[in-house]
């Protein structure tokens, strides 16, 4: 007699690009993603050293494939939770370049005034529900969130980027035992760039794919995917959502990917062997869509005017939040529980 509970076999997408089909329009708005989030990840690193940043941050160039393939196939309404490592997800969902720069540099002309800076990026009307510093912990919210669009019968969908390391968490197997038993749409992402901080993810597991090789434990699907390929990170996230929003419950989908950069600003990474960097800059996520959009006959110029176009989006927003005056000490206390959190319970 067949198991009930035994988990469906396991599935695994590997880069199949060349077998995808996605219209040119949808596939020309994720090259101008990738453009966004590459260049104004540069600019915010360019920043830091002229010491315009305050504070750490986290960069995630390298990783662009992620945010912008899962960000193209959300529709508005959708919910998003990201780490410390947020500024592509933010900016993937819209929110503009020159909110996230200032919120960055402590202006008044960020998106939260100024007062959160680079590791608490948030913005509702984007459907941007935060950035949580404290691994796994968005994990469990994500699921309150989903659980009210089940309840609700609301047609959105959470979705929740976490890296490798978070996978370690307790967080994340509550969070993932929840969501397949209640069948809750929501779509958790794991972007594995290898470490986590300066630690290798494989020198503290005891299996290959931290995420994926746990979805069985919770009767899931086993998705690993190029993360470096904005159509394969598309068209995976594309089925997640159709199946969260016909009701059949979460997916737990592993990125392959890798950051360029260290962990934090004050991370100079000189822990990765040499040539790691290198090996994986040949797969950089830009140069492949460059060329995989090249054979389907646009050319170069297009691309070079539409990074151009976005540099001067870029250059503007920072200028604009040069000008912008620093946070006000007015909003120091708007927005916090000044009686320690108890006055509103009674
Ligand atoms: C509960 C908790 N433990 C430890 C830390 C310190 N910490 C910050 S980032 C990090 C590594 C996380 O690695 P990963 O999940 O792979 O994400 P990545 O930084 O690679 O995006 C750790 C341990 C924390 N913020 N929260
Ligand atoms: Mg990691």
């Amino acid at each position: 007699m067949a198991n009930k509970l035994a988990p469906s076999p396991p599935t695994t997408i590997h880069g199949q690009s060349d077998a995808i089909e996605i219209p040119l329009t949808k596939r020309m708005e994720m090259y101008r993603l990738l453009s966004l989030l590459r260049q104004s990840e540069q600019r915010a690193y360019d920043l830091f050293l002229q010491n315009l940043i305050k504070g750490t941050s986290h960069l995630s160039l390298g990783q662009e494939a992620v945010a912008a393939g899962a960000a193209a196939a959300m529709q508005p309404g959708d919910l998003s939770f990201c780490t410390y490592r947020g500024h592509a997800h933010t900016l993937a969902r819209g929110v503009p370049v020159e909110k996230v720069l200032g919120e960055l540099m402590g202006r008044d002309n960020g998106l939260m005034r100024g007062k959160g800076g680079s590791m608490h990026l948030t913005s509702i009307e984007h459907g941007v529900m935060g950035s949580y510093a404290i691994i796994g912990a968005h994990l469990p919210i994500a699921c309150g969130a989903a659980w009210r669009a089940q309840y609700k019968g609301h047609k959105d969908v959470s979705v929740c980027f976490f890296g490798d390391g978070t996978t370690n968490i307790g967080a994340f197997h509550e969070a993932l035992n929840f969501a397949a038993y209640m069948k809750l749409p929501v779509v958790f992402v794991c972007e594995n760039n290898l470490y986590m901080e300066y630690t290798p993810i494989a020198d503290v597991i005891p299996v290959k794919h931290p995420a994926a090789d746990r979805a069985a434990a919770y009767g899931l699907d086993r998705i690993v995917v190029d993360g470096n390929d904005v159509d394969v990170v598309y068209q995976t996230m594309s089925q997640a959502f159709a199946r969260a929003r016909a009701g059949k419950g979460p997916s737990l989908i592993e990125c392959l990917t890798y950051r360029y950069s260290g962990h934090s600003r004050a991370d100079p990474a000189k822990y990765r062997p040499a040539g790691e960097l290198d090996k994986w800059k040949e797969l950089d996520p830009i140069k492949a869509y460059r060329k995989r959009l090249g054979s389907l006959g646009v050319q170069n110029d297009k691309l070079d005017a539409i990074d151009a176009e976005i540099l001067k989006l870029i250059d503007d927003a920072t200028k604009a939040c040069q000008a912008a005056p620093p946070t006000s000490t007015d909003i120091l206390f708007t927005d916090v529980y000044a009686d320690g959190g108890c006055a509103w319970r009674n």
